[in-house]
Order: structure tokens, then C-alpha cells, then sequence
């Protein structure tokens, strides 16, 4: 049960748009009272059940008016979402019947949720830890089926039990050291540092290293990946965008020049979510609505994690093109030969003599792969994705990241301060630490593990987690 007394919340819990079902939720200790006030059972119980669904009506407490059919549960505490007690009436899923059973909860003394506030609750009377919220969160949204699942197991708590493993390790040593710092005398036997120190570099550190280059590998199915495709103008870079997506999205003409804007879309392709970004052409241009297009063309290949260099494989290869790979830095590049068509390249052309002066290009930079595409005729569109697929995973088949979770950017952040702040300690320790420092840093060390699952994690941070979410959940 929770110990806080918070004010009762209430919120529409599903999406906005007619639905079949609509659902405001409750939660708070006025709950069962702000239900009892506006719902009427068909069949009354002389107690409240919990956990049950009942069929009934609500009504306007003072005029009696009803306002929908409804199916109403109450869900006593600690036994719901937020260990709280928990209203939901379930009505029909039409807007201003959510409107107005949210007023009548307001005016029976409900508060309208802030956005997360079901789920920060949860964390905050410990039913889930900030691992799972943010869980919670990445459920919500997750477009691939991978992310889905890597959700569902932080949301089981997989990525909180390796946490924790590390930190009852970290509680057991700090223990040990607190007997040595409350009975110096026996210090030496109880305080073995060599023991400590190989505890931290064979379990501690290579357990930390690992998550981190969980978060490293996985982050692409975490957060996907953005493409841009970027050539010189009727290379057939819409063409390519609409043959990816299998939609007529952007405009094709044979005007070199059309596309003056940039357009993104979205894809999965093997599993992995991929930002798909058409530009505009890159050529000189003394047209000033295509000049800032071009700008936004370079500005997308920068922030881009792998470009598409489209070339009409048809036509020699143009010094503008060599220039855009002159830049390409050390950035992840597949050089795509289209209108193959036209000059009957097929698949991937890494040794084509067709196209010497790619060939040419991959001995002067690196070896980038070279796929030749007809965006037209709908050809290639399966090895160029297997091409980005293993380019960007380092896989072949479906993805696979072999670990059990992927940590955020957060979780990875404070996994790194912690791993630095077990190698001080480790180092203290050669230099002889004494056992008052030596609890100094264990504690650090389980501070920076301590915002991850959010033990220690400060009110700005669970602002901006929790702000993140919809109001209602
Ligand atoms: N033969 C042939 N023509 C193609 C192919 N892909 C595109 N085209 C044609 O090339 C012309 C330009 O195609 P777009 O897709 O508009 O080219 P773009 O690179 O987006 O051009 P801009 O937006 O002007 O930079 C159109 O007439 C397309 O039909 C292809 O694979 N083969
Ligand atoms: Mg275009």
C-alpha cells in the first residue's frame, strides 16, 4: 500500500479519435469515492468489489442526467498500476463523453493527470524501477517487433536484475568495509584489497563492460537508423525513396530539380527501423529556394548514420560526385549505380567493369559496396537492403543482438561514470586506500548504478523521463 498521500488523478487513457472503447482512469485515494458519486451498478453490491467489472451508467451526480453506458472496475491498492487506489471506467470511445466524465471526476475532487503521472507513481510507491517506466515508454512506441520485445524485457525487469546483481555485489563489499571502519583493530583480517580489487576486475568491470557494449550494438534497434539518400539532381532519388516504400510519396519528373525539399519517411527492414530521407539534388544552383534545399541536403548527409550515394550508371561519374565522397569523412557510405536499366548492370556490382570509374573511386577512398539498382523497373531493392542491413549490424540474417537487453543512452552514460569510477577505486586500491575512502568510493560507484534503476535519480531527471510520456499512462 502506498505510504503518500497524494491528490487523486484522473485522465482519458486512450488515444484521442472515435474508438470503440474509451477509458478515464482515477487513481488516488478519492478513487473509489469519485466512482461511487457518478456510476450507478445495474446490479449494486453492498461492498466494492475489487478487480471486478461492472456493468451501469454514468450519471450526473446533482440533475441524475446520464451520460453513457458504461463498464466501470475499481482495483483496490497496492493491487494496481500505480499501488494506489485505481478507477477505470471503461464508456464508449467517443470524445466528448471522455471530456465529460473527466469534468465530473474533476468536480469530485480528482486533479487532471500531468503527462506520465500514472507511470511515475508506479515508481515512485516501488512497483516498478525506472528501468521499467522508461520501459513503459519505449512499449508505447515501439514500431519494429524488435523493439517491442527488447521493451517487454526491460519491462520484466531484465535490464534492473543485471543492475542489481552488481549492486548487491557492490552493498555485500561496502558491508564488509563498514565492520572493518567500525572495528579498526580487526581491519586486516576482515579487508582482504587484493581480494576486492580482483572481485572488481573479473566480475565488476567486465559486467559493466558488457551492458555498455549491449547499449553500443543494440542502439540501432533501439533507436533505429537514419538514411540519406543524396546524388546529383534526376539520379532517380525519389524514384528510390517511392521503390523503398513502395508508394508514390514523392514527386518524379524528368526536370532535374524537383525535389527542393527534403522528405522523410519511415521503414523496417529486416527488423531495423530506418528514417528513409530524399533530398534535393546537389549541383550548383543560382535558384535561391533550391540553394537552401541543397543546404538541407548536406545538412542531412551530416547528421545522417549512412548515406546513399545515388549515380545515373548510365553517364560518367560527375566531379560533384567525387567531391560528396572527397567529404563523406568517416561516415558509412553505399555507392548505389541506378537507371541500371539502361546499361544492364544487375545485383551487387562491387567488381563491375561496367563502372570504372567507381571502381576507380573505391581504390582511391575505400571499399565502399556498389549496388546497382532500377529504381524504374523495381530491381536490386532486395540486395541493396541486405547491403544496408549488414553494413550498419554486421549481420546477414534477421537481427540477433545476442544479449538479453540494450540500455539506453541514459542507462549507458551512467554505466561509463560508474565503470570509470570502479577503475579510481581499483587504482586507489594499489595505493592502499584506506578503508573510509574505500567506502567513499563504493558509494560513488553505486550512486551512478542508482540513477539507472532510480534510486538515486534526481527530481530534473524524472521530470524529463516522465515528460516524455502521454497523459493518461
Ligand atoms: N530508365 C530509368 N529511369 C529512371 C530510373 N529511376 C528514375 N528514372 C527517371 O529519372 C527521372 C528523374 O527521377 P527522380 O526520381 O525525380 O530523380 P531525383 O534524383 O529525385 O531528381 P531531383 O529531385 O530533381 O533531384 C525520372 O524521369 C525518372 O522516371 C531508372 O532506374 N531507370
Ligand atoms: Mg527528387
Amino acid at each position: 500500500m502506498s505510504g503518500r498521500h497524494e491528490p487523486t488523478i484522473a485522465a482519458i487513457a486512450t488515444p484521442p479519435g472515435p474508438g470503440g472503447i474509451g477509458i478515464v482512469r482515477i487513481s488516488g485515494p478519492d478513487a473509489l469515492r469519485i466512482l461511487t458519486q457518478l456510476f450507478t451498478a445495474k446490479r449494486p453490491t453492498p461492498q466494492p468489489v475489487s478487480h471486478h467489472l461492472t456493468f451501469g451508467w454514468i450519471k450526473h451526480p446533482v440533475s441524475g442526467h446520464v451520460l453513457d453506458e458504461v463498464m466501470a472496475v475499481f482495483m483496490a491498492a497496492p493491487h494496481s498500476y500505480t499501488r494506489e487506489d485505481v478507477v477505470e471506467i471503461h464508456c464508449h470511445g467517443n470524445f466528448l463523453i471522455l471530456q465529460q466524465i473527466l469534468i465530473l471526476a474533476q468536480e469530485a475532487g480528482a486533479r487532471l493527470a500531468d503527462p506520465g503521472e500514472f507511470t511515475k507513481r508506479a515508481f515512485l510507491n516501488g512497483r516498478l524501477d525506472l528501468t521499467q517506466a522508461e520501459a513503459v515508454l519505449e512499449l508505447l512506441q515501439a514500431r519494429t517487433a524488435e523493439a517491442l520485445k527488447l521493451a517487454l524485457d526491460q519491462l520484466h525487469g531484465t535490464l534492473h536484475s543485471h543492475i542489481q546483481q552488481i549492486v548487491d555485489a557492490l552493498i555485500h563489499m561496502k558491508a564488509i568495509i563498514e565492520v572493518a571502519i567500525d572495528f579498526p583493530d580487526e581491519e586486516l583480517d576482515i579487508i582482504n584489497p587484493r581480494e576486492i580489487q580482483n572481485n572488481f576486475e573479473q566480475n565488476i568491470i567486465p559486467a559493466l563492460e558488457n551492458l555498455i557494449s549491449a547499449a553500443d550494438n543494440g542502439k540501432i534497434f533501439r533507436d533505429g537508423i537514419a538514411v540519406v539518400i543524396i546524388g546529383r539532381p534526376n539520379v532517380g532519388k525519389s524514384s528510390l525513396l517511392n521503390m523503398l516504400l513502395q508508394e508514390d510519396r514523392a514527386i518524379v519528373t524528368t526536370e532535374a530539380g524537383t525535389t527542393r525539399d527534403t522528405i522523410e519517411e519511415q521503414i523496417t527492414i529486416k527488423g531495423m527501423l530506418v528514417r528513409i530521407i530524399d533530398t534535393a539534388g546537389i549541383r550548383d544552383s543560382s535558384d535561391v529556394v533550391e540553394e537552401i534545399g541543397i543546404q538541407r541536403s548536406l545538412q542531412k548527409m551530416a547528421q545522417a548514420d549512412v548515406v546513399l550515394l545515388l549515380l545515373d550508371a548510365s553517364q560518367p561519374v560527375h566531379q560533384d560526385e567525387l567531391d560528396l565522397m572527397t567529404n563523406i569523412g568517416d561516415k558509412e557510405l553505399i555507392i548505389v549505380a541506378n537507371k541500371s536499366d539502361l546499361c544492364q548492370l544487375k545485383g551487387a556490382a562491387q567488381d563491375n567493369s561496367l563502372l570504372p570509374e567507381v571502381v576507380a573511386l573505391q581504390s582511391r577512398f575505400r571499399k565502399y559496396p556498389v549496388i546497382a539498382i532500377s529504381a524504374k523497373q523495381g530491381s536490386g531493392v532486395q540486395e541493396l537492403e541486405a547491403a544496408l542491413f549488414s553494413l550498419v549490424t554486421g549481420q546477414t540474417k534477421g537481427w540477433d543482438p545476442g544479449y538479453s537487453t540494450v540500455p539506453n543512452a541514459r542507462h549507458r552514460a551512467a554505466m561509463a561514470k560508474a565503470r570509470a569510477a570502479c577503475l579510481d577505486l581499483c587504482t586507489g586500491l594499489n595505493n592502499t586506500l584506506s578503508p573510509d575512502l574505500l567506502a567513499i568510493e563504493l558509494q560513488t560507484v553505486l550512486d551512478h548504478l542508482g540513477e539507472i534503476v532510480g534510486y538515486t535519480t534526481t527530481e530534473e531527471v524524472l521530470d524529463t523521463i516522465f515528460g516524455e510520456f502521454c497523459i493518461g499512462k
